[in-house]
């Protein structure tokens, strides 16, 4: 097939997915177009089969606000005509869906019918979506759009609660590559981290408020107090100013690493024992699923899809959002507790095998298929 991929290029779970996406097709023998306004961060090397098509934005002094949407509208067009795609697949609904529609419709002027298919990654539907300035365009292009996937059940039912879906939505899990995401032997980091032995617990995400980064400092305060140990924070954004202060007045800083944003974060996972993800809420929770697959167990909140990926008391922990003293209690218990740690992380690993980027790419070469089937001579819809 000749698959469109529209996504956002940064660190964020939506464009992480979005891009070891396009990369397993390709490797399938499927031909990718990404559609975006700066190279997606995981596509850094030549690949056979994947090409890559920048959005020109122009500037204007009449413009404010550039308009992205248009530029990346007329893109969308130009490739679908002149590398002839079969389907388009754009991943988060703000401004994609809505821009995949209006390309759609320039396309049916030239007797081109185009299949989208819509994947909802999180925030948004539950944060952004969800706000009144976007919510009559996200309901309105999710409702347009061919295909509609979530990546968990819980993200499916969020949605439907939230707004009139007339279509169905396919569950479709974050996935994992196994060639990268594996434990391995980074001793020489550990020694650099924890140089006397400590436990290395760490948290991965873009510092954003529905983090609850602010918890993982507090968990960690807990747990420092029984077992010796140190914390990485891995990622960066808006909160980690609040969160370097908190950490100051804990008098931690000799035991908390901010590491900023990491291309390698698996190197680090490998020498890590706990991960810790308090999210107010999380559509899947593609961190947690990383560490699992290094083998790292994990304490998080109970918020959106965590429970689909962390199974509560075989690959870590789960309590209420917030709940503070919980998730350092349940910490501490498997940080004490050589033999429980070993078999989490045994099971961690085993759970993780679920999301294996190979089973998963199926699910969505199937679906593509069953867009595109009904798609067929269809003019307007
Ligand atoms: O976690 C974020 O804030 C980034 C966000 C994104 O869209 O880039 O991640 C969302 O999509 C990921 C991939 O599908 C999911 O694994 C994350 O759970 C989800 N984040 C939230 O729901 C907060």
């Amino acid at each position: 097939m000749k698959i469109g991929i529209v996504c956002y290029p940064t660190y964020g779970g939506s464009g992480v997915v979005a891009t070891e996406l396009g990369l397993g097709l390709a490797r399938k023998g499927h031909e990718i177009h990404f559609i975006t306004y700066r190279r997606p961060v995981r596509l850094a090397h030549f690949e056979a089969n994947i090409f890559y098509h920048e959005v020109d934005s122009e500037d204007y002094p009449l413009f404010e606000y550039p308009p992205y949407d248009t530029a990346l509208a007329s893109k969308i067009v130009d490739v679908v005509r002149y590398q002839n795609l079969d389907i388009l697949h754009v991943h988060y609904a703000i401004p994609h869906a809505a821009v995949a529609y209006m390309a759609k419709k320039i396309l049916l002027t030239k007797g081109y019918y185009l299949p989208v298919v819509t994947t909802l990654h999180g925030t948004d539907i539950t944060l952004v979506g969800n706000n009144g300035a976007f919510a009559p365009v996200v309901e309105f292009s999710i409702n347009k759009s061919d295909g509609v996937t979530a990546v968990s059940q819980s993200l499916k039912e969020e949605t439907l609660e939230l707004f009139d879906i007339q279509r169905n939505i396919r569950v479709i899990y974050n996935f994992i590559n196994f060639e990268r995401f594996r434990k391995t032997n980074k001793e020489h980091f550990k020694k650099i981290i924890a140089p006397n032995g400590e436990r290395i617990i760490s948290h991965t995400s873009n510092f954003r408020k529905v983090k609850r980064v602010e918890d993982v400092i507090r968990i960690f305060e807990k747990i420092q107090k029984k077992v010796p140990s140190k914390l990485i924070m891995i990622g960066d954004g808006p909160e980690r100013q609040n969160c370097e202060r908190l950490c100051r007045e804990l008098n931690l800083c000799d035991d908390i690493r901010f590491l900023g944003k990491q291309d390698a974060i698996e190197e680090l996972l490998a020498i890590c024992d706990l991960f810790i993800m308090p999210s107010e809420n999380e559509s899947f929770g593609l961190a947690a699923l990383e560490a699992m697959a290094c083998e790292v167990p994990v304490i998080s909140s109970n918020g959106g899809g965590l429970p689909e990926v962390n199974i509560h008391g075989v690959t870590g922990y789960l309590s209420d959002v917030g709940d503070v003293a919980s998730m350092a209690q349940h910490a501490i218990e498997l940080l004490q507790n050589e033999d429980k740690l070993a078999e989490f992380r045994k099971n961690a690993l085993e759970q993780a095998r679920r999301f294996d980027i190979e089973n998963i790419l199926p699910d969505y070469e199937r679906y593509y298929e069953e867009v595109i089937a009904r798609s067929v001579h269809k003019v307007e819809s």
